[in-house]
């Protein structure tokens, strides 16, 4: 039986590729002229031959500009990217840096109200409406999974509830006594979630729960196809980051056969990493972003290093909008612990600049039931290891305290004897992932 397929925004969704190219040159023009404005960009595009929006004439000239990297942005902290004036700036969110330094974005009301429209868009394409009871569990912050997402579902007319991320417990009874219906939440937590209902004094039919929105972090078909079993509903994928203004980047819709991006809003390419060269369409590559549609920060050719593919097919769907395929992995070493974003060099950083750490240590990521654990392993200098308990325990809670403080992850910490950890004979290994390939 054919499906009827929900939208949001039909002219658009489903308008001609052609009208849609239009679309993307003109806004690709303004962008140009807005990154124009920012000292970072201003250097980077005249040295480009670039000085104004009309440079570009056409699509293919977007080759001309130069990509963008997340170093670019740390260099560019904290406001080297800002193309409007400061008081026209509403919003900033911000995500892990290789390094302590954070990449930030900002956001003038207007670009708060596209993002918004781009996940309501995005909500709607799974069948969600006004009816929808809509719990957040994605951690509210500076993370774009809690206020990005909420104000995209508000702007649907779900009513939200803003439980954030943690406390099992009060999300179930939350769910029960309020009959939520739709679910945002990472996968990995949906699988722990399951276990807790099944725990509680309450069964399965008990619940209303329909859709689960899951993103943030890698998963497989084989896990949402497990997910869909256990808890009878939809599960549907949503990739997105803070750079490109959060969820609801690309979506799927009703038919869960790859995610759309929305090409108003951003134009795709997939690039080769080590060339920097087009794939041909249908091979993995690295995804590579341009924003069409945000004032307060331009951003232009970003490399997201998530590898993908273009699904070259039309979607049964009918919109005009391309898919690609679930992430194959990325391009750089950043880890992703329990939806957090971590980068083995902001740990590094905090062990190097520890009095008593001795040469070697070793991050080792695992499930911890459905969780994932982070324990950092670490020498110490021979002086310490000679010292009392007492010193190594404060050691121990000074490395967890500021492990936590920058990742915002607790890890567990384990002090080795000088010379116990094994000696690299080549590139040093410093990250042991042991959790299971999905
Ligand atoms: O994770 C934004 C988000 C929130 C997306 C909620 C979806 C739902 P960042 O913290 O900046 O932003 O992390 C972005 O997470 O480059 C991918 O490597 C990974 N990622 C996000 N969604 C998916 C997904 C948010 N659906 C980084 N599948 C990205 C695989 C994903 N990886």
């Amino acid at each position: 039986m054919e499906m009827e397929v929900p939208f949001w925004d039909k002219k658009i969704e489903l308008m001609e590729r052609s009208q849609l190219e239009i679309i993307q040159l003109e806004a690709l023009k303004k962008q140009v002229d807005n990154a124009l404005r920012t000292p970072f960009y201003s250097e980077r595009l005249k040295k480009n031959g670039i000085k104004s929006g009309s440079d570009i004439k056409s699509l293919d000239d977007l080759r001309r500009l130069p990509l963008t990297t997340k170093n670019d942005l740390r260099e560019a902290y904290p406001f080297g990217l800002l193309a409007v004036p400061q008081r026209e700036c509403v919003r900033i969110h911000a995500s892990s840096g290789t390094t302590g330094t954070p990449t930030v974005i900002y956001q003038t009301m207007k670009d708060v109200d596209v993002a918004a429209d781009t996940m309501a868009r995005s909500l709607a394409a799974v069948g969600c409406t006004p009816d929808d009871i809509c719990q957040n569990m994605m951690t509210y912050g500076l993370f774009t999974g809690g206020l990005c997402f909420h104000y995209g579902a508000e702007k649907l007319g779900m009513t939200v509830i803003p439980t954030s991320s943690g406390n099992t417990l009060r999300q179930i009874k939350f769910m029960h006594d309020f009959g939520t219906t739709v679910t945002h939440a990472t996968p990995s937590y949906l699988l722990h979630l399951h276990q807790a209902i099944e725990n509680s004094e309450w069964s399965r039919e008990e619940f209303k729960w329909r859709i689960a929105i899951t993103g943030a972090e890698p998963h497989s078909e084989e896990l949402r196809c497990k997910i869909q079993d256990k808890l009878g509903i939809g599960v549907f994928n949503c990739y997105g980051m803070s750079e490109l203004n959060g969820p609801g980047v690309a979506f799927e819709c009703i038919y869960r056969s790859g995610l759309h991006i929305w090409e108003d809003r951003y134009i795709m390419e997939i690039i080769n990493p080590e060339t920097l060269e087009p794939v041909e369409d249908g091979q993995i590559g690295e995804l590579v972003m341009t924003i069409l549609c945000r004032d307060a920060m331009p951003l232009i050719r970003y490399r997201t290093r998530d590898l993908t593919r273009i699904i070259p097919e039309p979607c049964k769907c009918g919109r005009i909008h391309r898919r690609i395929a679930r992430f194959t992995g990325r391009t750089d070493d950043m880890l992703i612990i329990n939806g957090v974003n971590v980068f083995p060099s902001q740990i590094e950083e905090v062990l190097l600049k520890m009095h008593g750490v001795g040469a070697n240590y070793l991050i080792v990521v695992e499930k911890h039931g459905l969780l994932d654990k982070l324990t950092v392993q670490c020498e110490v200098t021979p002086e310490i290891f000679a010292d009392d308990a007492r010193v190594l325990n404060n050691l121990k809670d000074k490395i967890k305290a500021e492990v936590s403080a920058l990742i915002s992850i607790n890890p567990s910490v384990e002090l080795k004897e000088p010379g116990s950890m094994p000696i690299a004979e080549g590139k040093a290994k410093r990250v042991e992932d042991k959790r299971p390939k999905e």
